[in-house]
């Protein structure tokens, strides 16, 4: 009896410690999004959030200016990211990947509170990874705004980024790059997520800029090769684009891309690399580069969530499929929580960029040449965002006008914005190279 009573007893501690392994099993399997290669794997996307602590800002002349000279819908940051956050929970997609400039100008308030809300998302059972952008770290410009005055408050440096998301991403790498704040996490069995920080910062200027060091190049190439020995998929994610999204891109705006770009678009697209999510430039737009050994890459860059269209993807991942869904915060039914309507604030806003920007050189326009032009160029900035362009004739109409004026400034380049490099960009199916 009393060995009967001992069996039974190491038979319920037994079967007791089975049952914990097994659920510890399928928690790592959910928390980590997935179950094996054949499965697919949901993420959502969202870049550029320009987080900016409400304690920091006051309206007034000042934040009004400093919205018109970055372009920026600073002021509706924190209620936008509140309507993200409740639509990243309503979705069963539970990876989410935050593709830098996450707080506005890297103040450590705005950096701190973001964190927090990032917290209450996993909390909710959602996996949270982030990466730096350029405006994150080291930034001279965290600044808060009170009325007509403004006041330096504090930023982060690169060890206080990694320490305040250590949740989303620093403290769960399998690996880290001693030279740059790039990590590869892995997602489930079959893939891992690389994220790359391609942000360089000058020491003497403060100034940033999109550029890889050697080192980086190095880790990243250990790391691929570890993966492809492993059969692993290998997921990238950073702030800056490694290949043009318009053929006139880097001519016109030369620091929207990593310096040197196409080395590394054919260097991750030769090691196996097939899909890149990027930001910075605040446009919805997929662009499909093939290497110089005919090695496929996708990079699928996200707008701002600060800019029009208010955009995140949402990313069912198969084997060799991956389906690109587009949704907007600006959505008809979104509108009203936020309490504005964020499309007509920007298109409003982002004209008087343009006007400012027109004014200056190289342009140099007198007022009223900069008024007529201004709604035009802001037009085709945000037709680009938007993605899935299409050629407009007030642009030809506009051009037209400059010639017949004389105007010495090329403005050629805004009919390279509306044509749009394939595949499409809102609403796709990617065919992904098998290995
Ligand atoms: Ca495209």
């Amino acid at each position: 009896m009393k060995k009967i009573g001992k069996r039974l007893q190491i038979l319920c501690v037994g079967s007791i410690i089975c049952s914990c392994l097994v659920a510890a099993a399928l928690f790592y399997s959910c928390r980590k999004g997935g179950k094996s290669s054949s499965d697919h794997l949901g993420l959502i996307v969202f870049s550029d959030i320009h987080y900016l602590a409400p304690g920091l800002m006051t309206k007034g002349k000042t934040f009004n200016r400093y919205q018109v000279a970055s372009g920026r819908l600073a002021e509706l940051s924190a209620p936008l990211w509140s309507v993200a956050s409740s639509q990243i929970l309503s979705y069963k997609e539970n990876i989410v990947l935050i593709c830098g400039d996450l707080s506005n100008n890297g103040e450590r308030q705005s950096h701190v509170e973001f964190a927090q809300s990032l917290r209450e998302l996993e909390r909710s059972g959602k996996w949270v990874f982030v990466v730096p952008g350029n405006n994150d770290i080291q930034n001279s410009r965290a600044e808060a705004y009170r009325g007509d005055t403004l006041f330096p408050v504090s930023t982060v440096n690169k060890n206080d980024f990694a320490f305040i998301y250590s949740e989303f991403g620093y403290g769960e790498a399998i690996s880290r790059d001693s030279s740059s704040l790039s990590y590869v996490a892995r997602i489930n069995r079959d893939n891992w997520l690389m994220a790359l920080d391609l942000t360089y910062y000058d020491p003497a200027t403060s100034q940033t800029k999109g550029a890889v060091k050697q080192e980086t190049v190095d880790w990243i190439a250990q790391q691929l090769d570890k993966a492809k020995k492993q059969k692993i998929r290998v997921i990238g994610m950073s702030h800056y684009g490694v290949v043009e999204h318009f053929d006139k891109q880097k001519s016109m705006f030369p620091t929207s891309l990593v310096e040197d770009h196409r080395s590394l678009a054919n260097f991750l697209a030769d090691k196996g690399v097939h899909i890149l999510f990027t930001g910075h430039f605040h446009a919805m737009d997929i662009t499909r580069f093939s290497s110089l050994n005919r090695n496929e890459f996708f990079e699928i860059e996200t707008g701002a969530m600060i800019a029009s269209p208010f955009g995140f993807r949402r990313i069912e991942l198969e084997e060799t499929k991956m389906h690109v869904f587009t949704e907007s915060l600006a959505d008809e039914k979104r509108i009203n929580s936020v309490g504005y309507d964020p499309d007509s604030l920007y298109r409003k806003l982002m004209t008087s960029t343009c006007v400012s920007l027109l004014r200056r050189p190289p342009y140099s326009f007198n007022e009223l040449l900069s008024e007529l032009t201004a709604p035009v160029v802001a037009e085709a900035m945000i037709a680009h965002y938007k993605g899935d362009e299409k050629p407009n004739p007030s642009v030809e109409a506009i051009i037209r006008m400059l010639k017949s004026l004389n105007v010495k400034t090329d403005m050629e380049y805004l009919h390279s914005l509306y044509l749009d490099l394939p595949p499409k960009d809102n609403r796709v199916i990617l065919e992904l190279p098998a290995d």
